[in-house]
């Protein structure tokens, strides 16, 4: 498969699990990822209430400093005990700069004492392709995830919140599962493979041009 242009993208991410789990799945279909690092991007305010705002909004600020086309991931978990809490806010759950495992051990206290039919959670994943910074016409695609949040971490793959969560169709957490596993099945895997399908329907109906 070829991408036209679009062999090469930036990723506008400074999470290192993240940019793992990306390059992988863009590596099977052909398309190399630059960090934004490269670029001396700096951090973008996410400053949305929204996973698609937030993530627009660290792509154009990727795009206005690389300057080529900018692949970004606005991502995290949505539990049911906290009526879909900590969501968008799931990097700063336990405040700005706090940590995964200040996340997760706030995450665990805040459903302490609920049994598991009652853990119910799911990792969403918002991917979107700007070609540009002024693009009015994003690639946008969506990723859902369903589990539920365990009573204590398990596992040591992955990043955020994998310790904890219960992946039912594997029986296990998602920092046990393999890398390309996880690839398979997540809400990131999901809406990385949407986007390529997206890509390639409008190149193939020239209707992308980067
Ligand atoms: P960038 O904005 O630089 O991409 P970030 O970590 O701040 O990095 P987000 O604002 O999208 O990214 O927050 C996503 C958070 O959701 C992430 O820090 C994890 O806590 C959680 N999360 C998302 N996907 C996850 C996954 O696959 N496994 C575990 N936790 C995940």
């Amino acid at each position: 498969m070829t991408h036209g242009d679009l062999h090469e993208v930036v990723m506008a991410t400074n999470n290192a699990g993240k940019a793992r789990e990306i390059s992988a799945v863009l590596a099977e279909y052909g398309i190399k990822v630059l960090p934004q690092s490269q670029f001396n991007v700096p951090e973008a305010e996410e400053t949305g209430l929204t996973f698609v705002e937030n993530a627009l909004l660290k792509a154009r600020n990727a795009a206005q400093y690389s300057k080529h086309p900018v692949i970004a991931d606005d991502s995290g978990i949505a539990v049911d005990a906290l009526d879909g809490q900590p969501g968008i806010y799931s990097a700063r759950y336990a405040g700005v700069g706090a940590g995964d495992e200040a996340n997760n051990a706030k995450l665990l206290q805040a459903l302490a004492g609920l049994p598991p039919e009652q853990r119910g959670a799911r990792f969403i994943c918002v991917m979107v392709l700007l070609r540009h910074a002024l693009d009015p016409t994003p690639i946008i695609c969506q990723g859902v995830w369903e589990g539920r949040v365990l009573e204590a971490p398990s596992g040591a793959n992955g990043f955020g919140y994998d310790p904890l969560f219960f992946v039912p169709g594997e029986n296990c957490a998602s920092a046990q599962l393999p890398a390309e596993r996880k690839n398979q099945l997540s809400h990131r895997g999901q809406a990385l493979r949407a986007l390529v399908a997206e890509i390639r329907r409008q190149l193939a109906s020239g209707a992308l041009h980067v």
